[in-house]
């Protein structure tokens, strides 16, 4: 067998989901509220005033759910453990019940020989943390390594592969920059202060998830994206820069090389993050992986009119755009792992995320999603190119098996294969379902 063939084999194809986003099941067998329940209950903060106490209601229905994975013939599944099910208390109480959840999906995963991928952190903080003063306070790092250290040796190698945190960005950027998600603020020095407690909780959480699960792999996943500045002018070029250092690199540089990035440091001074002697060094600790969440790229002009970022992303007119109003844009995976190929000494890559919101209908016989078949398709493709590129790329996941709760979209936005009807829990396989079930069959037949 040559080379490529070893890489076709062993390239694993997957699909992605996250707790809060399917679960439901909130207030039962011992789950803890999280700031994502208490946000749901802000007046204004979610479309439509939706929540996710029901959502896809997997909480129950997961053994249906499963075997949606099991016909799309998938190598691995990545979901994530709910923190406020597991840790229920301040003082670190574990809920076996919420152990025991998982521990019958990884059974039958097993079973099914797909491989769990666990996502430890994907935005459900326990609201006990957050009374503490959650990701702004330095405690709650310890509380992260203690839950880290709970799911890993209750866990063990049985998993695959441990992310300990999903798109930190979204979580320090979203949750205290823009405002837009939990908890819901809007403050730079507060987003890099959250930004680092993340990072330094995921470096150190790794060497407990080393000692605690040995064969499987470690790592993080992050959500990026090219910054293309508008013109060749001058100002849009620094403003890309600048754009792409404080929302990609701001994320990387202290992972694969121990700092921040200098020209952030040199334009927010008043903003640096608080942090102690030693803190840099655990944050890089070795990584088995990166995953990438891509969805989009931005382009960016120098807007001096914004008063918080300095720029604007814009998107050129007769561009594809999905749902969510992002550009269909797969060169842009190309040129972001080339890019960062150039500049890192990286460890290997897999997409953890990739998909599109559309507005899917269903018509009593199917749903044609032609548009998120051609998106899969074309990013799938750039996967390809990637790999023959010389990358060492070794999986792709999906997003999402299902439609969910998309946060603050509520449940307008539906990024599923499988159409769910929220009224009757219905799951119904879109035209994207039937493609990757295809795609991956044929890919791994060659
Ligand atoms: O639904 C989200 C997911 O939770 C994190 N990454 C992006 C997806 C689409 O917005």
């Amino acid at each position: 067998m040559n080379k490529n063939n070893d890489v076709v084999s062993s390239f694993i194809y997957g699909v992605a989901s996250s707790a809060f986003q399917i679960e439901g099941a909130t207030a039962i067998d011992g789950r803890v509220d999280s700031i994502w329940d208490t946000f749901c209950q802000k007046e204004g903060a979610i479309l439509n005033g939706d929540n996710a106490d029901v959502t896809c209601d997997y909480y129950h229905l997961w053994e249906r759910d499963l075997e949606l994975l099991k016909n799309l013939g998938v190598d691995a599944y990545r979901f994530s453990i709910a923190w406020p099910r597991v840790v229920t208390s301040l003082d670190g109480d574990v809920n076996n019940e919420g152990l025991d959840f998982y521990q019958q999906i990884i059974d039958r995963l097993h079973y099914y020989s797909i491989k769990p991928y666990v996502t430890l952190y994907h935005w459900d903080l326990p609201q006990y943390l957050e009374d503490q003063g959650g990701w702004l306070n330095r405690d709650v790092v310890t509380a992260f390594v203690y839950y880290a250290s709970v799911v890993s040796d209750y866990f063990g190698d049985q998993v695959a592969s441990y992310a300990t945190l999903n798109e930190p960005w979204c979580s320090a950027m979203l949750g205290y920059l823009h405002g837009i998600h939990a908890p819901g603020f809007q403050n730079r020095r507060q987003a890099l202060q959250v930004g680092h407690h993340l990072l330094l909780a995921h470096g150190k959480a790794m060497p407990v998830l080393r000692q605690n699960a040995p064969n499987a792999s470690h790592g993080i996943v992050l959500n990026l994206s090219p910054y293309d500045a508008g013109s060749d002018k001058q100002d849009d070029v620094l403003a890309a820069k600048l754009a792409d250092e404080e929302n990609n690199q701001w994320f990387l540089q202290p992972l694969l090389e121990a700092k921040y990035p200098q020209v952030i440091i040199d334009k927010y001074p008043e903003c640096m993050p608080k942090m102690r002697a030693g803190d840099m060094e655990a944050i890089t600790a070795p990584l088995d992986f990166i995953g990438i969440n891509y969805y989009t790229r931005q382009r960016i002009f120098c807007d001096e009119s914004n008063d918080v970022f300095g720029y604007r992303s814009e998107i050129p007119e007769d561009s594809e755009v999905t749902a969510m109003g992002w550009e269909v844009y797969p060169e842009g995976l190309f040129n972001l792992i080339s890019e960062l190929n150039e500049r890192y000494q990286l460890p290997p890559l897999l997409i953890t995320e990739n998909g599109m919101a559309a507005d899917d209908e269903y018509d009593e016989v199917q749903i044609n999603d032609s548009v998120r078949v051609s998106y899969l398709r074309e990013h799938l493709y750039v996967v390809k190119r990637l790999i023959e590129k010389g990358i060492d790329l070794r999986g792709y996941f999906a997003w999402s098996l299902m439609d969910n709760f998309e946060w603050a979209e509520g449940f307008d936005k539906r990024f599923g294969l499988y159409y769910v009807d929220y009224e009757t829990q219905e799951r119904i396989p879109k035209l994207s379902a039937y493609f990757y079930k295809d795609y991956i069959e044929k890919t791994k037949g060659q």
